[in-house]
């Protein structure tokens, strides 16, 4: 994700957004009567110091602390958060079981809340508190929290891989702690956020959100299928739903990589030119050339077009071992004993998301996390890797508290629950095709499409990888810490679910938007809508491809694979 665009207040460019989406209309009509009055803002009840003594069920509070207006560096932090309203650090322990001990921090404005809380994710194996998430959310007026699910760690080192391996030794010999990471931290947190709401202001939250990607949208629809009271709204972004699966298959592709020479400098190059011809190949099947492929399930470009012709420029071509790993690459990872899939291929096109976590240099830390977890080994470094064997442990260990395949949200349903789910295409840590996969079991469980869409959407953002970013497609609809170019449902997913769950407003499309040099200072480069899976958006055949308006939401394309 660019930096630059999260640096910004959202509302900047709310005026040039909205001049140029006049009469774009996002949402279907209300749909039941579930909305209340407008929650006005609310000031804190007691003083913030008081919060010291307050008795959780089942935690300690550790400190509470007035954070004066302004910027605020959290202790242990190099980054200081600006444009912070006034509010109540809190900061506490939660120990939900002998050997458990899950770290809590609420940041809750003392003088003009919302009524709301929106609580954040985590990321990679956990072990951090994303402040950086939390600081959008308390800038637009909600009670927010995050917890390090369980365990720490150092903080994620400068230049390196943005999953880097942040260690296996927290799980090995902890049962508990894989079971808070798993799960049970975020249903902690917002237990306990509650407690700290009702006894802060004086009265109970309206509505609780919960907002996150990766690690962070495993968090989000875990908590949906095990603990389906607890939000009203869940957003979750390029969710580690299938962890144990994606994981195995990280390892497996970076293996092929490794043994057939696509390395360091020349393999990024070579992911380089198969993006390239990917993209060639297959950018127009959309309907629109304009340098990306909106659904890459349907792209079929063979790598073998690529591999080296007598005479030619070595430079300019692979070697036909190199393809064949490519392709491998983007078919399904297979069981070599049972024939049964193991996970989802990646997409072509979407090889700028390999480079940026370095799949060409090192096998995936994140993967040979979770293996030395399972086979309780703090130095296991894949040289023994035996897929069968080895998934199968993974499976047994894991799978269970990490991953979130539960296709029964009924419960979630019937509480009244929303789940609105982004994916992006370009995905390589969790790779996309899962996501339709587990939309359609949970349309089958739940009687159909109508009966899902009323509670659950699913969004593909083209072009963008893992947790957007990266890509060419346009990444910003005010996720997680990312930018919405204005505060309105059609731009800003917190507003759209915020409509789906207090009034009753299903959203029917997000337009997501991509900035100037990355920049929102620099105004709008070219803005797309995002549309409920099946749905797609189509161009309609005439004007301006950088404009939404001239996409609509529609089937007409095919579903690819
Ligand atoms: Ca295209």
């Amino acid at each position: 994700m660019n930096l630059q665009t999260r640096k910004f207040e959202i509302t900047v460019l709310a005026s040039i957004a909205a001049a140029l989406v006049t009469g774009c209309g996002g949402s279907d009509s209300p749909s039941s009567a579930t909305a209340k009055p407008a929650a006005a803002p609310y000031a804190a009840a007691v003083g913030c110091d008081s919060l010291k003594s307050l008795k959780l069920t089942g935690a300690t509070i550790v400190s509470a602390d007035t954070i004066p207006a302004g910027s605020f560096t959290p202790p242990g932090s190099t980054t200081a958060f600006d444009n912070l309203p006034e509010f109540c650090r809190v900061v506490a322990t939660a120990t939900p079981a002998t050997g458990s001990s899950i770290g809590i921090e609420l940041w809750l404005p003392s003088k003009s809340w919302n009524g709301r809380y929106q609580q954040v994710g985590t990321h990679g194996t956990g072990g951090v508190l994303y402040w950086s998430e939390m600081a959008p959310q308390l800038r637009r007026g909600f009670a927010t929290g995050a917890t390090d699910t369980g365990h720490t760690l150092p903080a994620p080192v400068s230049g390196q891989p943005l999953l880097a391996n942040r260690g296996s030794v927290w799980a090995i010999g902890f049962p508990e702690r894989v079971k808070d990471y798993g799960y049970r931290a975020v249903h902690e947190l917002v237990d306990k956020a509650k407690q700290t709401i009702l006894a802060y202001y004086g009265r109970k939250q309206d509505y609780a959100y919960f907002n996150g990607c990766s690690k962070g949208g495993q968090d989000g629809v875990k908590n949906a299928q095990v603990y389906p009271a607890d939000f009203n709204g869940i957003i979750a972004g390029g969710a580690a739903a299938q962890a144990t699966r994606a994981a195995t298959a990280q390892l497996v592709q970076d293996i092929r990589l490794r043994d057939a020479g696509i390395q360091g400098a020349a393999g990024t190059a070579i992911l380089q030119l198969a993006q390239k011809s990917a993209i060639e190949a297959c950018d127009a099947l959309d309907g629109v050339k304009d340098g990306y492929i909106a659904n890459p399930s349907r792209c079929k470009w063979d790598p073998a077009t690529l591999v080296c012709k007598p005479g030619q420029d070595p430079s300019t071509c692979i070697t036909a071992p190199q393809a064949a790993a490519l392709a491998a690459n983007y078919a399904p990872i297979v069981d070599p004993v049972t024939g049964q899939q193991v996970f989802h291929g990646l997409s072509r096109g979407g090889e700028h998301d390999q480079i940026r976590f370095g799949h060409q240099n090192n096998l995936s830390s994140y993967s040979l996390s979770l293996y030395q977890i399972a086979l309780e080994d703090p130095n296991w470094d894949g040289s023994t890797f035996d897929l069968h064997r080895d998934f199968a442990v993974l499976q047994a260990k894991l799978a269970d508290s990490i991953d979130a395949v539960d296709p029964n949200l009924s419960p979630f349903k019937t509480a009244g629950g929303k789940l609105l789910q982004l994916q992006t295409w370009d995905d390589s840590a969790f790779m996309p095709l899962w996501a339709p996969e587990y939309y359609d079991q949970v349309t089958a469980r739940l009687g159909g499409a109508e009966a899902t869409g009323e509670f659950y959407r699913l969004f593909m953002m083209p072009a963008q990888g893992h947790c957007a970013g990266n890509g060419v497609g346009p990444s910003n609809v005010g996720q997680e810490n990312f930018l919405a170019v204005s505060s309105d449902a059609d731009h800003d997913v917190v507003t759209a679910m915020q409509d789906w769950v207090e009034k009753g407003i299903a959203p029917r499309r997000l337009v997501a938007t991509r900035f100037k040099g990355a920049d929102i200072s620099s105004g709008i480069d070219l803005q797309r809508p995002l549309c409920p899976y099946p749905l797609e958006a189509v161009y309609k055949g005439s004007g301006d491809t950088t404009q939404a308006e001239n996409f609509t939401c529609s089937a007409a394309l095919g579903t690819g694979n």
